[in-house]
């Protein structure tokens, strides 16, 4: 077999790997929902794009991006999902409580991630206002959602070829 056609065997479009068989599950921060929502479309029509079967996407809501992490979780741990992408929007406030909210997400989805040897992916925006958030959920900086989504599946398969 050449390595071109090893090459087609193994991943389809851009290089990216066939997820037509790949179940994904979306995690949205409900606060600062203009902005999540967005991040949610943006994640969701780029995994539809590159394969995914609306079927096999799921989303759950969550209060807020702290509570990404254990949802990321519960999702993590089912046997039928492939790959979790956490969404949210922490906007720097005049307290630190959102640095507090940044590192402990980023953090505990770390440890999912390792703990249930998957790509969870941290799709979550740290903007010091809503121009900026607005701006990278679909806006002149593209969308964070649609990054993330790419991530997954670049994770999904660079995991089936080290595996
Ligand atoms: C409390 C809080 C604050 C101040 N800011 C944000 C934010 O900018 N983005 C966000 O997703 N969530 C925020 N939250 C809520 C926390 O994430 C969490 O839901 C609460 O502290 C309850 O655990």
């Amino acid at each position: 077999m050449s390595s071109a056609d090893k090459n087609l065997s193994v991943f389809t479009t851009e290089g990216l790997p066939d997820i037509s068989n790949k179940k994904f599950a979306i995690v949205v921060a409900e606060w600062n929902s203009e902005v999540t929502d967005k991040l949610f479309e943006g994640a969701y029509q780029t995994l539809i794009t590159y394969g995914a079967l609306p079927a096999n996407i799921v989303r759950g809501n969550v209060p807020g991006s702290f509570e990404l992490t254990l949802a990321s979780q519960w999702y993590a741990q089912r046997a039928d999902i492939d790959a979790v992408i956490a969404l949210g929007v922490v906007i720097q406030g005049e307290t630190k409580h959102n640095d507090y909210i940044n590192h402990a997400v980023a953090q505990g989805i770390t440890n999912v991630s390792l703990k249930c040897d998957k790509p969870v992916i941290f799709g979550v925006l740290t903007p010091n206002n809503m121009e900026q958030a607005l701006d990278r959920a679909g806006g002149v900086h593209g969308n964070k959602g649609d990054e993330a989504a790419i991530t997954a599946i670049k994770m999904i398969g660079l995991k089936n070829l080290i595996l």
